[in-house]
């Protein structure tokens, strides 16, 4: 996701999360505001172009070696990069350092600022893999697909990432991103809790087992990526080089994005407490 769409997965597990989870990532993240999450939300993103991060440049996405439109899937073995990892081994990695305390029976306990960094991480990560372009290999998750919606050319990575969101959420979403994705949050806090994702709200926990993040995050990981076949590219990448995509592509992409988005901030919030929880 772009921007926008990591700071409203992290509003909304804000919204979640329970106190025990807020405090704790407060004190961690050195910030006892109700933005402590949004803040860090797309921390991941501006280092992985530095000399520092550049260890983190593949662990945003992991590449499906799939067939959209008649096969999707993804396997850890064979999608997961072996000596550079993916969002599956990174969300392994991540939650892992942030069990490392001194309560941690496996030992190795690391310091605060380490345990910070994974935090940091861990926010971003469950976001991307709720992204169905971060599930798929064609064409380096769709970054080599040229295509125009509203007329303007992007990629249609960047079109998931970034173009449906804005549409969504209106001009807003560019000109004052964190005050609307907060805005976002609260509405799908209320979708979550009483409208329309209510019934499913206790399915999206299902897969989450904090003794297994590998499993959890590939359960995550293919059903993000089930929509590559279905809604991203129905009739495969050639037919979608170079379209338009015009009001039909969008009414079916839209709702999609605000599932995943709030799927994302719910299993975040989740997964926060759980690690709390343990630590505890
Ligand atoms: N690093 C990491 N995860 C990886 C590779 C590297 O966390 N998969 C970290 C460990 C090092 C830093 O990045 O402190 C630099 O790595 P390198 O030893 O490859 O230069
Ligand atoms: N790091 C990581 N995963 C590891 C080891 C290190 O992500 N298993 C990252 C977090 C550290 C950075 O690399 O801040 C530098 O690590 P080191 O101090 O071990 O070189
Ligand atoms: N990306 C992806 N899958 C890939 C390569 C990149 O999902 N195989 C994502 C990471 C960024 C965006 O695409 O969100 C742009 O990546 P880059 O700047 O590395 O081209
Ligand atoms: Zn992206
Ligand atoms: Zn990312």
């Amino acid at each position: 996701w772009g921007g926008f769409g990591h700071i409203s997965v992290a509003y909304l597990a804000s919204n979640f999360v329970s106190p025990a989870t807020t405090s704790y990532f407060q004190a961690l993240l050195g910030n006892d505001t109700g933005d402590y999450l949004a803040g860090v939300a797309t921390w991941a993103d501006s280092v992985r172009y530095t000399k520092w991060g550049r260890f983190s440049a593949d662990f945003h996405f992991i590449d499906a070696k799939d067939d959209p439109p008649s096969y999707c899937g993804v396997d850890f073995d064979r999608d997961c990069k072996k000596d550079r990892g993916c969002v599956v081994s990174a969300l392994y990695n991540y939650t892992t350092r942030l069990l490392a305390t001194d309560n941690d029976a496996a030992g190795g306990e690391l310091p605060a600022s380490e345990r910070a960094i994974a935090a940091k991480f861990v926010v971003h990560f469950v976001g991307d893999i709720h992204q169905p372009l971060h599930t798929e290999n064609v064409a380096r998750g769709g970054n080599g697909i040229p295509v125009t919606f509203g007329g303007a050319r992007f990629n249609l990575h960047h079109v998931w990432d970034t173009s449906i969101v804005e549409k969504l959420v209106g001009a807003a979403a560019h000109r004052r991103p964190y005050e609307a994705a907060k805005r976002w949050a609260d509405e799908l806090t209320e979708e979550i809790n009483g409208g329309k994702y209510s019934q499913d709200r206790i399915d999206w926990l299902r897969s989450a087992n904090l003794s297994d993040p590998i499993a959890t995050a590939i359960e995550w990981a293919t059903e993000s990526n089930a929509f590559v076949c279905t809604t991203v590219m129905p009739n495969g990448p050639e037919a979608i080089k170079g379209q338009e995509l015009g009001s039909d592509y969008y009414e079916a992409a839209a709702p999609v994005v605000e599932l995943q988005i709030a799927r994302a901030g719910y299993r975040l919030a989740a997964w926060l407490d759980l690690i709390v929880s343990s630590i505890n």
